[in-house]
């Protein structure tokens, strides 16, 4: 049996398709555009309402990659999906303007900036002018650097002063504050212990009045808990992701759509008597 979306969910799954060599649990699986789309197609039938393509990891450590390279990993997988018309919005995973402008005209609607409009100086006025949704991540450093000793002199009140600073930005350059989501940005800068706290304060970063994107799948900090490797953290990326629901969070950015479609189900009806 297929797992469709809920009507009237009140939470959403983004669905990762990661075209890259090098992503941390799934790289080179997708190289292909044609196994890249039949994994997309995969997930819109086990539920996903968004998919987040990317060509570029942001492991910690990854290398960058030329503007050129990204366009020709994900366009295909863009098209592709679009042409498919499977019923999912398509977002592309980049910071790169020219590669975010080749995604809306190929048929995304959703930009996943994960340096929150800081690497493109681009980025915003393409944004506003598409009237494309726009989800503003935190992030400290850079991929290369980020878990360099992270420091915070308080993660949540941290990350939360950022993401409205961010908005405030994007706003000013002319983006629609409907238009925005906010992302704590899970694993990068950030200890085991302060991707806890951002979890169980998520309240406060959801006070900010956007819906919020929430994205643990499979990272390390799941595996540092349970000294599970990169494949067997399905568990603990389940919990991770029905605690911040249950705090707010309306977007999951996950690998394994169809469980976290019944998890997330579960756990809205057995909330929806209090909300
Ligand atoms: N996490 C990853 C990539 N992009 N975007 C948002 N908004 N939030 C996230 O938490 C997030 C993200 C990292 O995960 P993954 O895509 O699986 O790995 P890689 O970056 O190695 O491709």
């Amino acid at each position: 049996m297929s797992a469709s979306p809920a009507q009237n969910a009140p939470f959403e799954l983004m669905g990762i398709v990661n075209v890259t060599p090098d992503s941390f649990s799934d790289g080179g699986r997708y190289l292909r555009p044609e196994s890249a789309l039949a994994h997309a197609l995969e997930l819109v039938g086990e539920g996903a309402a968004l998919l987040d393509v990317g060509g570029e990891s942001t492991r910690p450590g990854a290398q960058p990659v030329a503007a050129d390279e990204e366009c020709r990993r994900v366009i295909p997988v863009i098209e592709g999906i679009a042409a498919a018309a499977a019923g999912a919005r398509i977002s592309v995973d980049t910071s790169k303007a020219v590669v975010a402008q080749r995604a809306l005209a190929a048929g995304a609607t959703i930009v996943n900036d994960v340096t929150a409009l800081r690497a493109s100086p681009e980025m915003a006025e393409l944004v506003a002018r598409a009237d494309a949704q726009l989800c503003l991540m935190h992030m400290v450093g850079t991929p290369r650097t980020m878990q360099h000793d992270p420091h915070y002199e308080d993660v949540v009140a941290d990350v939360k002063r950022f993401l409205e600073e961010r908005m405030r930005f994007a706003v000013a350059e002319g983006v629609a504050e409907e238009r925005i989501i906010l992302d704590p940005g899970i694993g990068f800068g950030k200890t085991t212990s302060h991707n806890l706290q951002l979890i169980t304060r998520l309240g406060e970063i959801v006070a900010l009045g956007r819906p919020v994107l929430i994205g643990t799948s499979r990272k390390s900090f799941i595996g540092s808990i349970t000294g599970r490797e990169v494949g067997e953290r399905l568990a603990g990326t389940i919990a991770t992701n029905v605690l911040a629901f249950e705090r707010g969070a309306t977007l999951f950015r996950v690998h394994d759509v169809a469980p976290l479609n019944d998890a997330l189900r579960v756990a809205a009806a057995a909330l929806a008597p209090a909300r």
